[in-house]
C-alpha cells in the first residue's frame, strides 16, 4: 500500500476495482492465548492477538495488514488503537493481559498514545510487548515506546526474542519484566552452541528478576524441553483445547484500512 495517506481510499478502490479484495481487512478480531505455568500447569496469563477478516470472511494474516500500515503511521496508530480497546473490553478478567503494541506509531507526546497509555492503565496487570527490531532505526523507537511505558508503570516484554533476522536492543531488554523467547528457539534444541546462549538468556532473566517465556510449544516433548531449561511460562497450540476462551469479537465498523479520519474512541457495537 502506497504511503501516501490522502491517497488511501483511492488506491483502494482501484485495487477493489481490480478485484483483489483477499488481503482487506473488513472485520476486526481478538484471539486470547493462554500463558501456562510451566510449575502447575495453570494460566498464568493470555496474549490478545488481532485478528482480521476480509469480505469472503477468510483470514487476513496479521502481519500482511501491519505491514502495510507501517506506511502511514496515522492509520496504524488508529486500527492499534481500536484493536487495543477491543483486546482489553473482552479480556479474560483474571491473570495477566499480554498486549502487542507497534512501535512504529508512536512519536513520544502524541495525544492518541497518552489516551491510549491511560486506557491501558485502567485495566490491572497490562504487559505490553514490543517486537523484537529488524534495524537501527526501529530499535530507537522500541527504546522510547519502553521508556514512555515504564514511565506510565506499564510492564513490558521483549516480543519473540531470538527470531531470524532480529536484532537486540539492550535498553528494552533490561526495561522488560518478560523475555518472551521466539519458537524458533525449539527448531535448535539440538545446537549445543544455541542452547548454550539461550540457558545464558535464561540465566540472565533470573538473576535480574524477569520472567521468561517460551513460545511455539506444540507437544508433551517441546514441555519437556521447556521445563528442562527452566523456562516459568510457556505458550502454544499444545494449549489449543483451552483457547475455548477465543473471543472473535467480529466489530462491523467498516473497513479500518478505508478510513483514515481519526475515530471516535468508544467501540462499535459487535455481534
Ligand atoms: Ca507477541
Amino acid at each position: 500500500m502506497p504511503g501516501n495517506t490522502e491517497a488511501e481510499p483511492a488506491t483502494c478502490h482501484q485495487e477493489r476495482s481490480a478485484g483483489d479484495t483477499s488481503n482487506y481487512p473488513r472485520h476486526m478480531g481478538v484471539e486470547y492465548q493462554p500463558i501456562i505455568n510451566t510449575k502447575n500447569d495453570r494460566e498464568h496469563g493470555y496474549e490478545a492477538l488481532a485478528r482480521f477478516w476480509n469480505e469472503a470472511q477468510q483470514l487476513v494474516p496479521p502481519d500482511k495488514v501491519f505491514g502495510q500500515l507501517h506506511h502511514d503511521a496515522s492509520l496504524l496508530l488508529e486500527v492499534e488503537e481500536k484493536a487495543k480497546r477491543m483486546q482489553v473490553a473482552h479480556a479474560p478478567a483474571h491473570g495477566q493481559l499480554f498486549l502487542n503494541l507497534d512501535p512504529h506509531a508512536y512519536h513520544s507526546g502524541n495525544s492518541r498514545y497518552e489516551t491510549l497509555f491511560r486506557h491501558l492503565q485502567s485495566r490491572p496487570h497490562v504487559v505490553v510487548e514490543l517486537i523484537e527490531n529488524s534495524n537501527h532505526s526501529e530499535g530507537l523507537l522500541s527504546e522510547r515506546l519502553a521508556a514512555r511505558l515504564a514511565k506510565a508503570k506499564l510492564e513490558i516484554a521483549v516480543d519473540d526474542l531470538g527470531a531470524e533476522g532480529s536484532m537486540v536492543s539492550f535498553p528494552v531488554l533490561m526495561a522488560a519484566k518478560y523475555i518472551k523467547l521466539d519458537r524458533s528457539w525449539m527448531l535448535r534444541r539440538n545446537d549445543d552452541a544455541y542452547i548454550t546462549l539461550l540457558e545464558t538468556l535464561i540465566d540472565y532473566a533470573r538473576r535480574s528478576n524477569k520472567w521468561t517465556v517460551l513460545e511455539g510449544i506444540e507437544s508433551e516433548a517441546d514441555l519437556g524441553f521447556a521445563r528442562q531449561l527452566g523456562v516459568d511460562f510457556v505458550q502454544g497450540f499444545l494449549y489449543r483445547e483451552r483457547f475455548s476462551l477465543i473471543r472473535p469479537a467480529h466489530q462491523e465498523c467498516g473497513n479500518p484500512m478505508l478510513t483514515h479520519r481519526p475515530t471516535q474512541p468508544e467501540l462499535c457495537p459487535y455481534e
